[in-house]
């Protein structure tokens, strides 16, 4: 009996086309407009963290909000002036029937769920001092509040 030798290649021959290629940026337009900030903040029973931090006007916002604790935490600010409607990506929150207030239409919400991460981005328009704080029944008064400094740009 003959052995007939089998040879098979296989050539595989991977393509990584690096698409590097972005347009170069004109200098004097990206320094008049202010980098975007992310913010990651942490929500547990009872506080956020950081309490407190600074953005400037006109600077867009993006708050990540990560849930370290065991029950939902949201993250609200009920009075702020900004520029078009903030944008959030988050757990559902059930109304909260007692006061009678949907956090979904105040100015800045997000909610996550225990583990969960919530994102939520806006853009402030006027200078001073805003008050973030969890909606979720007794949150606020236990000390999840914290502060937002807006300061011109
Ligand atoms: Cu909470």
């Amino acid at each position: 009996m003959k052995k007939l030798p089998f040879l098979l290649l296989i050539a595989a021959v991977p393509l990584f086309v690096a698409c590097s290629q972005s347009p170069a940026p004109n200098i004097a337009a990206t320094t008049a407009i202010l980098a975007p900030v992310k913010l990651t903040i942490e929500a547990k029973e009872f506080s956020f963290s950081p309490a407190h931090t600074t953005v400037k006007v006109g600077q867009i916002v993006e708050v990540v909000l990560k849930n370290a604790g065991v029950t939902m935490h949201d993250f609200t600010i009920e009075k702020i002036k900004l520029k078009d409607k903030s944008v959030s990506h988050g757990d559902e929150h059930v109304m909260d029937t007692a006061s009678g207030m949907d956090p979904d239409q105040l100015p800045v919400h997000v909610a996550a769920a225990t583990g969960h991460v919530g994102d939520v981005t806006f853009t402030p328009t006027e200078a001073g001092e805003y008050e973030y704080y969890c909606t979720v029944a007794g949150h606020k008064v236990s000390g999840m509040v914290g502060k937002l400094t807006v300061v011109a740009p």
